[in-house]
């Protein structure tokens, strides 16, 4: 007896070993970001002061510091980092998830945290050259290729595709369009002013040139997919300009351009504006919109990812009933440990094979180091759990097996869903 269960503790331990060592080791698609081909320059985000001053710390250090918000957005960048690293590194122990990241990155990078010397990590950063700093980013984190997120609401983005540039092949596109079904009035605006004839009310005319925007700018960026973030109130059919654009506009560009079109539900924007792009927040959405858009527009790929925890057992048990819907991530604010963990088992739970469970969302090129590390720990153990049960029915998933599930995990099955 005490043999049998000393046996099969050796063998669950063997079956982590193994599926540590394949998740450690399998090459990621980063299927969304907010990091840029280094064409974009300035706009690829790297080194500490970049890390200590990710909006997830904003918010974090606001809590600690009592200066004014105006006072802290006047300060440079370094000033800023300066005083988050002394309220949430030096006066406090960095435990949230961000600043963890932040230290698991120095880490990987090889460099000392236990000194807690932003000085000599400022002169290690300095001291890099881009292009091996980017090389070692992306061979630590295993990531093979990454998806921007390219709007071109945004002007100093829509300057570099104007000039256009040799394309960085790890690199690919994804449009995003939220100014687009958000604000109307004043995106018609815009559009008009760059040759669409978009003048007066939405009518067939008018979502006839929307959609020519939307094909010129597919084109020019070789958009892999489009996407928007929706606040929790958003609802579908609809007379609002965002649902009629939706029906009249987008879907049907998606059909005819076969891309997906990706929508991330649930973000409250700027629930405290003081804190800039740290001051965004969280809502359980009506996954209704969404089941009425599988289930209306069947020729359309939908990709979804939900920031409220209450909604993503519903996410699950939706894309259950809809193959034109893929799920990914855990976004932002689920983005910790325990909620990361809680999803990602019951998307394997439910769904198998078919999601993608993670994108890093990385605004900073080193960012990638740790949520990707982070994740493959989180991953081996959801997938040690369930192909130890399997172990116990007699199936044994060999090592060509377990590698081929990570690689759909990893990009696999979102590029085929997004037919790539
Ligand atoms: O996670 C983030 O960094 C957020 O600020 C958002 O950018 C979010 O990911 C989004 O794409 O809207
Ligand atoms: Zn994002």
């Amino acid at each position: 007896m005490v043999s049998t269960v000393m046996a099969s503790e050796r063998q669950r331990s063997a079956l982590a070993k193994r599926v540590e060592t394949i998740v450690a080791n399998a090459p990621v698609f980063d299927i969304h970001t907010h990091l840029y081909d280094p064409a974009f320059r300035e706009l690829l985000l790297w080194g500490i002061d970049d890390l200590l001053t990710y909006h997830y710390l904003v918010a974090e250090a606001f809590r600690q510091l009592d200066l004014p918000a105006e006072k802290f957005w006047s300060l440079t960048k370094s000033q800023r980092a300066d005083l988050i690293w002394d309220a949430l590194f030096v006066r406090h122990s960095p435990i949230s998830e961000a600043c963890r990241g932040v230290l698991t990155t120095l880490n990987l990078l090889g460099l000392e945290v236990k000194k807690r010397d932003l000085p000599s990590l400022r002169r290690w950063f300095a001291g890099q050259k881009f292009e091996k700093h980017l090389a070692r980013c992306l061979e630590l984190s295993r990531v093979e290729r990454i998806c921007m997120t390219n709007s071109p609401f945004d002007d100093l983005e829509r300057q570099v595709w104007g000039k256009g540039f040799p394309r960085d092949k790890r690199f690919v596109a994804a449009l995003r369009i939220d100014p687009l079904l958000l604000d109307w009035p004043r995106t018609a605006g815009r559009l008009a002013g760059w040759g669409y004839d978009v003048g007066g009310k939405l009518s067939p005319a008018v979502a006839h040139e929307v959609r020519r925007f939307l094909r010129d700018w597919t084109r020019r960026i070789d958009a892999k997919y489009l996407m928007v973030s929706l606040p929790p109130e958003f609802s579908f059919p609809g007379q609002t300009n965002g649902a009629r654009l939706i029906e009249q506009a987008v879907l049907p560009h998606c059909r005819e351009s076969g891309l997906p079109f990706a929508l991330m539900l649930g973000v409250k924007r700027a629930v405290n504006p003081q804190l800039g792009l740290a001051g965004d927040g969280v809502g359980r959405s009506d996954l209704e919109a969404l089941q009425n858009l599988c289930a209306g527009f069947p020729e359309n790929r939908f990709l979804a990812t939900v920031l409220s925890r209450e909604n993503q057992h519903e996410l699950c048990v939706l894309a259950r009933k809809f193959r034109n819907l893929h799920i990914f991530g855990c976004w932002w604010f689920t983005n910790v440990p325990l909620v990361a963990e809680e999803m990602t088992r019951m998307r394997l739970e439910l769904l198998g094979l078919s999601v993608t469970p993670q994108q890093s969302d990385a605004r900073v090129l080193d960012q990638l180091v740790y949520k990707w590390s982070h994740f493959r720990e989180i991953l081996s153990r959801a997938l040690t759990a369930k192909y130890s049960d399997l172990t116990r029915t007699g199936w044994e998933p060999t090592a060509p097996e377990i590698q081929r599930d990570v690689k759909d995990l990893f990009g696999g099955a979102f590029e085929r869903f997004c037919g790539m």
